[in-house]
């Protein structure tokens, strides 16, 4: 079975809504998605959201999608096979336990894929981080830290990659690392 369109785009969108449709879809339609956020489970949506969210923050057309690379090998394969063509320019994949998604993934793709450890199992999410990271020579996944701080890291490194060739994003990305310089700058401690 084709697996579906599934978009995150300014505004979000609220959780009925995400949940009220298909399994594999978790999000609105954005016509031209550069980043697609793909996730091995639904249970690891919350896990993903921080990186959702910084992508709308920063402007970034993305799509958000539920895909296994043991549950659907088919349609992930062919989501990443077309990935390109339909103009996605970065992957990031969340998942836990054996977490394989990404380097299959990557497997398929010269786009970058940039991998989110998620504390699915009673190993906390070592499992998967060491899953991710320890891609043998030649197929490369960019892994970050394990759960909602690499997710958010996930989406500023592809707005970075982005940014590269985007100078309104680079102006967007300084002014949002700007203001969480000035959040600490202005912290205030108890008496
Ligand atoms: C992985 O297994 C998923 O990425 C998820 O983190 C974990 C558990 O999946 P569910 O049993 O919640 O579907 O494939």
């Amino acid at each position: 079975m084709r697996a579906a369109a599934n978009v995150c785009q300014t505004p979000v969108p609220d959780l009925a809504l995400v949940y009220s449709m298909d399994l594999r879809i978790i999000g609105l339609m954005s016509e031209h998605p550069l980043v697609g956020v793909v996730m091995g489970s639904k249970s690891d949506y919350d896990v993903l959201l921080p990186a959702i969210e910084i992508l709308r923050t920063l402007e970034i057309p993305c799509e958000a999608r539920v895909l296994s690379a043991h549950r659907t090998p088919d349609q992930l394969f062919e989501y990443v096979g077309t990935a390109r063509a339909r103009g996605l320019r970065v992957l990031i994949a969340g998942a836990g336990g054996a977490a394989h998604l990404a380097g299959v993934m990557a497997a398929k793709t010269l786009l970058p894929v940039l991998a989110v450890p998620i504390a699915a199992t009673s190993l906390n999410g070592l499992d998967s981080l060491l899953s991710m990271v320890q891609m043998p020579k030649g197929i490369p996944v960019g892994t970050l830290a394990i759960g909602k701080p690499g997710a958010a890291n996930a989406a500023l490194f592809a707005a970075e990659i982005l940014a590269l060739t985007d100078e309104a994003l680079y102006e967007r990305l300084a002014a949002w690392r700007a203001a969480r310089a000035q959040e600490v700058l202005e912290s205030k401690l108890p008496d």
